[in-house]
Order: C-alpha cells, then sequence, then structure tokens
C-alpha cells in the first residue's frame, strides 16, 4: 500500500514535471499580405540536431510549391521538377549575404536534386527559365517555428521554458523580433502598426 502510494506520487511528480516542459508560443500576427513565418531566434549555447527526413520543394505549374517553405538549420530539402518543362533553381543570396548564393542548375521532369542549408537566413528561390518564378526556404536556428494561418494565428508547440527571441518575418517586410517569457503555454502578439 505505501509503495503504492510513493508510485503514484513519484508518476504525478513525473507527469507534472513533463508538462513543465512542454510549452507552447502562440499568438496574432498584424493583419497583411504574404504568408507568415514566426521562429524562436538561435538560443546561447545550444545547438540541434540536422533533420534526417528530407522535405520537398516542388516545382509544379510553373511555380514553387509551397510558395514559402520552413525549415531549421541543417535539413536537406529536395527540389523537385513535376513539370513537362526543364526548371532552373537558383539562389542570389541567403538572408541577404550574396557570398551565399548558389545555382543548383536546371533539370528536367521528374528529377530532384538536394541541397543541405547549413546557413540560417531567407532564402529566395528563383528560376532563370521562368523569371515569374518565385519562391522562399526560411531556414531557422531552432526547431521552434510556425506559419500563421489565413486569420493571422500562430502556434509553436514543444518550447521548453524559457526567455527567447521571437522572430516574425514576412515576405516582403523587415523581420521583427519580440521578447518571449514561455511558462507552460504561452501567449506573444506581434503588434499591429
Ligand atoms: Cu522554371
Amino acid at each position: 500500500m505505501k509503495l503504492t502510494k510513493l508510485f503514484t506520487t513519484t508518476l504525478v511528480f513525473l507527469a507534472a514535471g513533463l508538462a513543465a516542459q512542454a510549452g507552447s508560443i502562440s499568438g496574432k500576427v498584424p493583419h497583411g499580405k504574404g504568408g507568415t513565418v514566426v521562429y524562436v531566434d538561435s538560443i546561447s549555447g545550444k545547438t540541434f540536431p540536422a533533420p534526417e527526413k528530407h522535405v520537398t520543394m516542388d516545382q509544379k505549374a510553373l511555380l514553387f510549391q509551397p510558395h514559402i517553405l520552413v525549415v531549421p538549420v541543417g535539413a536537406t530539402v529536395d527540389f523537385q521538377n513535376s513539370d513537362n518543362v526543364a526548371h532552373n533553381v537558383f539562389w542570389p543570396n541567403v538572408g541577404g549575404n550574396k557570398k551565399d548564393s548558389h545555382n543548383l542548375g536546371t533539370w528536367p521532369k521528374g528529377q530532384v536534386r538536394s541541397f543541405k542549408f547549413d546557413t540560417v537566413g531567407v532564402v529566395p528561390l528563383l528560376c532563370n527559365v521562368h523569371p515569374e518564378m518565385s519562391g522562399f526556404i526560411v531556414v531557422t536556428p531552432t526547431p521552434y517555428y510556425a506559419e500563421a494561418d489565413s486569420s493571422g494565428v500562430f502556434k509553436i508547440d514543444d518550447v521548453p521554458d524559457g526567455t527567447y527571441t521571437l522572430v516574425m518575418w514576412r515576405e516582403g517586410s523587415k523581420p521583427v523580433t519580440k521578447q518571449v517569457t514561455v511558462a507552460g503555454a504561452t501567449t506573444a502578439d506581434f503588434a499591429s502598426k
């Protein structure tokens, strides 16, 4: 009986500990055009393993699909041509830094070329065959990120308690930062201007 009680008490403590770890950040971004990404900026002294699973950026119907792809640093992206025409993929910079520009080349339907993104920043994707094609890969320094939905609501799950810098990026706008202290389920709104 006593042992059972001890066991139960231990379980309750363990559950409480786990719950404290599993915080989240939810909130709203200002109204505006374009997809919006919110992520936790780099955390001093903390690194994260590169994800093993590849993510796909499709070239389909003369579009990069999805238009905006968010991946944590170290992720490998498979660029897949699903059209009947050849596409090229290049980016003139990463986060505005021209030394990180890269041209993956041009390839026909059904082929895939992969690239591992080891530099944090926004990667503006272009195709030199179709100047109207444009897409973005947002390479985040932490695995804590989310995209806002059409009503401007975002939620980042599984964020450990702590104080962080939150970054909001929107196509065509300068990033906006905000300090947030996570303690369990936490709210952080980006105020409308
Ligand atoms: Cu193209």
